[in-house]
């Protein structure tokens, strides 16, 4: 008889005779049959990847950078790599739409590595998700049912959109029922909530004042813990990094006291900012299209509110790290704080 254990150190199986000795793995049938099975998998994975044009070395240099973003030592790079490649498990998620432009969706759509029909279909086990799922109407409905049923206590649930909370609910309803019954009945049944976006972390534009349909987050509107990824739309590199941590490491990233990942949420956009040195030299920009703004002077009088906004937007940058908004020469409006619709307009007026 074998056991097999996962390292904690994730340095990879072992085998643990009945003697309680550890051998070499592969000195087991059993554990040769997964491993021939999970270089297959990789070997196919690569495949895939060089007939869309992407080499092995592309995929090695994003699986480095998505390891450095999430705070881990380069000693995981090849655990990362193996996490997209050859997937040793694919973990259920239950994607619920509510008020929101779908961005969220749209960001990690775009991203291009990996590319998303990987991601979600090989390394994730995505049960529904109105956006890119086959189903509708009572098909829909159904699957939604039938996953939460079979899954319950395992799968995990990403949140996208804030849930209306006034007059029952009745300002947001999917196949009759409320956003609010919908999210009562599905997140108290996953293992972990992940709310992205402003609105499911924070309310977002739908909660701004004057708030007619009492729009609130997650959180707020049915009073469970979520894994905040903040941001108006987040980046997808942080989305792909919290579902990679659990993955990796079998549990969701710590967090700061407002539920965001600290990997990427840990320091202020101001403290990370390539326009830092002109901030401190009172070099200011105070009109677009002029020459300061020409020279990439700091953003502050514009209305940046990098000082008191964290995310990691200059680190990863969107677009697959082509620009960031205040590369683009645009202030940034505090899209990943609470409240900033409200808290940070006048948008482009120094505070
Ligand atoms: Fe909100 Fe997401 Fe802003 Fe939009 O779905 S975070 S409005 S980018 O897309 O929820
Ligand atoms: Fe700070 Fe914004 Fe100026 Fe950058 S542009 S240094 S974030 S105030
Ligand atoms: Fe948002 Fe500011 Fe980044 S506006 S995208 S947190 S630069």
């Amino acid at each position: 008889m074998w056991r097999q254990f996962d390292a904690g150190d994730l340095s990879g199986f072992f085998m643990v005779g009945d003697t309680g000795h550890i051998l070499p793995a592969d000195t087991n049938p059993h554990y040769r049959c997964i491993k021939e099975v999970l270089m297959e998998k990789e070997k196919l994975f690569y495949e895939r990847l060089a007939e869309r044009g992407v080499t092995r070395r592309d995929f090695m240099k994003y699986c480095t950078f998505l390891t450095a973003t999430m705070g881990l030592s380069s000693s995981f790079i090849p655990k990362v790599a193996e996490v997209f490649a050859a997937p040793k498990e694919r973990p259920p998620v239950i994607w619920l739409h509510f008020g929101e432009c779908t961005g969220c969706s749209e960001s990690l759509l775009r991203s291009q590595y990996p590319y998303i029909d990987d991601l979600v279909l090989e390394t994730l086990s995505l049960e529904y998700h109105e956006t890119v799922m086959a189903a509708a109407g009572q098909q829909a409905e159904d699957q939604l049912k039938a996953s939460a049923k079979k899954y319950s206590g395992k799968f995990i649930c990403v949140v996208e959109g804030s849930i209306p909370t006034k007059f029952n609910g009745g300002y947001g309803k999917i196949g009759g029922r409320t956003f609010l019954d919908i999210a009562k009945e599905i997140c108290p049944q996953a293992a972990a909530v992940i709310a992205i976006g402003a609105c499911a972390t924070f309310g977002g534009i739908p909660a701004a004042a004057p708030n007619p349909g009492g729009y609130k987050s997650v959180t707020e509107a049915i009073g469970i813990k979520t894994v905040n990824l903040a941001g108006c739309p987040p980046n997808p590199v942080n989305t792909v990094g919290t579902i990679l941590n659990y993955l990796l490491l079998g549990k969701l990233p710590a967090v700061d006291e407002l539920g965001r990942p600290m990997f990427a949420y840990g320091k202020t956009i101001h403290d990370q900012c390539p326009r830092r040195s002109h901030f401190e030299n009172a070099e200011f920009v105070e009109e677009f299209g002029s020459e300061e703004a020409a020279l990439g002077y700091c953003l502050y009088k514009m209305g940046c509110r990098g000082p008191e906004t964290y995310n990691n937007c200059p680190i990863v940058k969107f677009n697959d790290g082509t620009s960031w908004p205040v590369q683009a020469g645009h202030p940034c409006i505090g899209c990943s704080e609470p409240a900033f619709w409200d808290k940070f307009t006048p948008f482009y007026e120094e505070m």
